[in-house]
């Protein structure tokens, strides 16, 4: 079933009225016929958005060898079906409501246990930088998946510039909170802002990336503008939209999706099919565009770069 009504929805899938109220919009919209496909379970926005607006290039890019061969997903998979509350709880939010986000000027904090700290303009938190092109798999916790060209940098390269101290065991990120720009955020969906968290050593992993960019072009807002994590083995949920804020901290960070049910949403998050999500299996996962499941791969098929993270630990107890 796709489409509930409010009584059949179970506290444990949300919190509040406030998303019985963008239910009641969200079937009225239906009802007035803006046109969502239902697909195999899965909810499509019908093609045609045009509320992505002319990306700048981002130049020519350095290929990287950490880039996945499988067939991509198309620009207008990745920008018209997204996750990002912040604009509302369906998959078309984030693209009809981009607008409304503003990017430029941005400026991003740094705070916390690291020896240079500050506010600085995005521009000057990425001129180190060289940008590179890094293909990978995006599993969402939703048991979908991706494959996005995204546009970055290592994560473990900006950290290095701001020189954490011995007491940085993890690192915290915090999105934009701002609800004239971010209508998601009049709603108790979530503990607003959006807030994530690594271990220090995942941070510092090759394969975590700070993206600003997709299909060589600038970040499209609903995916996260302008600069955003992705972290290719863990649920997409860790990989943080529109970054504000990174603090260095010597206690594990509290998470979005940990405050919202824990039981459900660990801190770690590792895809993992051995652990099902208590509403659904984690075993396979459809990929966007395809009709038959596909397995899903322990650490989405980054085990070889990132299992040796985790030797030792329970990764049934730390999901
Ligand atoms: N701030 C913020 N970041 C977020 C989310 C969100 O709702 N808010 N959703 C997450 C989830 S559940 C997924 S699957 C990915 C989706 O990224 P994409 O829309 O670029 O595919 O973003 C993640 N980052
Ligand atoms: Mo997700």
């Amino acid at each position: 079933m796709l489409i509930k009504k409010p009584d059949d929805i179970k506290p444990s899938e949300i919190t509040s009225e406030s998303v019985y109220q963008e239910r009641r919009r969200f079937l009225g919209m239906a009802a007035a016929g803006t046109a969502l496909l239902a697909s195999g379970g899965i909810l499509l926005p019908q093609h045609g958005f045009s509320a992505t607006p002319d990306l700048k290039s981002l130049g020519k890019l350095q290929k990287s060898p950490f880039s996945t061969g499988e067939e991509l997903s198309t620009f207008e998979e990745i920008t018209t079906y997204n996750n990002f509350y912040e604009f509302g709880i369906f998959k078309d939010d984030p693209v009809r409501k981009a607008d409304l986000l503003k990017t430029d000027p941005w400026s991003v904090e740094i705070a916390g246990e690291a020896e240079v700290t500050g506010t600085f303009n995005l521009e000057d938190i990425l001129k180190p930088h060289p940008l590179e092109e890094r293909i990978y798999r995006l599993r969402c916790v939703e048991a979908w998946s991706m494959v996005v060209p995204w546009v970055g940098f290592p994560l473990g390269e900006l950290i290095k510039r701001f020189k954490p101290t011995s007491k940085a065991k993890y690192v915290a990120f915090t999105t934009l909170y701002d609800p004239t720009q971010f209508p998601g955020q009049n709603y108790k969906t979530l503990k607003w802002p959006y807030v994530e968290g690594l271990r220090i050593d995942e941070a510092m992993h090759p394969l975590t990336i700070l993206a600003v960019g997709l299909y060589g072009k600038e970040m499209p807002n609903q995916n996260g503008a302008p600069i955003r994590l992705v972290v290719p083995w863990k649920y997409g949920f860790k990989s943080i939209k529109s970054i504000v804020k990174i603090t260095f901290s010597e206690q594990q960070p509290q998470t979005s999706w940990t405050i919202s049910n824990a039981s459900e949403y660990g801190f770690y998050s590792n895809v993992n099919p051995a652990v099902d999500h208590p509403r659904w299996s984690q075993k396979r996962e459809r990929r966007i565009g395809e009709f038959l499941k596909r397995e899903t791969l322990p650490f989405n098929g980054y085990a070889d770069q990132v299992a040796s993270l985790y030797s030792g630990m329970d990764l049934k107890k730390h999901y």
